[in-house]
């Protein structure tokens, strides 16, 4: 299996997160994206290529304009306003308060286009942030070009992401970008497979009425865990998309033996489905030792994953996501891989 990597991924770096009431050291770093690359070579999995440059049409197929020019021009805009550390929205356009505000202030604009404060801006940000959607778009055009298998090694991470959102360590929504992509040159129907211990809410959000795109997200029930406001069992799709969304929120605790169920029930909707392609939305944050996530996953299990997953028989592109347990992660993701074994 091939690897898209693109070293400018690294160029953004966070420092601090807000978490349990403190500023705390940042778990979406540039190491993760490292230890998999050199996992990816120790384990010859496969040749490591660089992504295409991709024009700004593919992200405006998913992204709203303003969105994307809002995190374009964001460092400019932040410095000019006498900042010089990585920035944190503060406050919301909630219910009671307008939306309709053509916002202008950059504290404003931050939560206009945000869903958290957990999730820092920096100098690089937007350019890794391209980088990333970049690899996940060249792994579409591979699966286009027939390549029956590959792994976008994406960094920064970009399920929570949404129309014109960013959070939960994502920018741009990479599997949404992906399988847009794949619809617009040729391809007629689509499933994501999200299996990030966090629920995709940017993704689901974005088909959510689409019967062309299949999601499903097997992940923490968002009663105990982020992002609270979205992944329970009753939101399966509206108008058109009605019935193409499925979820399947777990306790926390929960370990492989008490993941199979819902991974059997996902691998059967893709059989009923038959999609042109998969797109699995790679999270390893289901992990034992994960830091921030209640999952009893072993290394071992990985390996699982990637052997059901295959069984499917459906041309299928990796796209990493979460996974904050550093030394393990390259170990867990490339197990995945391996056991896809194709
Ligand atoms: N106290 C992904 O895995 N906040 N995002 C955690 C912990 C957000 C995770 C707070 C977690 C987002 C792509
Ligand atoms: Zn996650």
């Amino acid at each position: 299996m091939k690897t898209v990597f693109s070293e400018s991924q690294l160029a953004h770096t966070p420092k601090q997160e807000i978490s349990d009431g403190e500023l705390m050291p940042a778990v979406e770093i540039p190491s993760r994206a490292e230890i998999v690359l050199r996992t990816v070579r120790e384990r010859q999995l496969g040749d490591v290529v660089a992504p295409q440059e991709f024009p700004i049409r593919p992200l405006h197929r998913v992204h709203s304009p303003d969105y994307v020019t809002f995190l374009e021009g964001f460092w400019d805009k932040w410095t000019a306003a006498g900042r010089s550390k990585e920035a944190f929205p503060f406050v919301w356009p909630i219910r009671s308060l307008r939306s309709d505000i053509a916002v202008q202030q950059i504290d404003g604009l931050l939560g206009r286009y945000s869903m958290d404060a957990g999730t820092p801006v920096g100098e690089h940000t937007y350019q890794a942030a391209r980088a990333s959607a970049d690899t996940a778009l060249t792994a579409a055009r591979m699966i286009l070009d027939g390549e029956q298998s590959v792994f976008a090694l994406c960094r920064p991470p970009g399920h929570h992401a949404g129309f014109d959102f960013f959070g939960g360590y994502c920018f741009f929504n990479n599997a949404a970008v992906a399988a847009q992509y794949l619809r617009d040159y040729g391809l007629n129907r689509i499933a994501i497979l999200d299996v990030d211990y966090h629920h995709g809410n940017g993704t689901q959000a974005l088909f959510y009425d689409r019967p062309d795109i299949l999601f499903l997200s097997i992940h923490a029930d968002p009663k105990d865990e982020f992002p609270y406001y979205l992944g329970y069992a009753d939101e399966t799709g509206e108008r058109a998309g009605t019935g193409f969304t499925r979820n399947w929120p777990l306790p926390l605790g929960t370990d492989w033996e008490g993941y199979t169920p819902a991974l059997e029930e996902a691998c059967r909707w893709l059989l009923v489905y038959k999609p042109d392609a998969l797109i699995v939305s790679l999270g390893m944050d289901c992990f034992e030792r994960d830091p921030i996530s209640k999952f009893r996953f072993k290394s071992d299990d990985y390996f699982r994953l990637g052997e059901r997953l295959a069984k499917a028989g459906v041309p299928t592109a990796f796209l990493m996501e979460g996974g904050y347990a550093v030394d393990a992660l390259g170990t867990n993701c490339v197990n995945v891989l391996e056991g896809f074994g194709r």
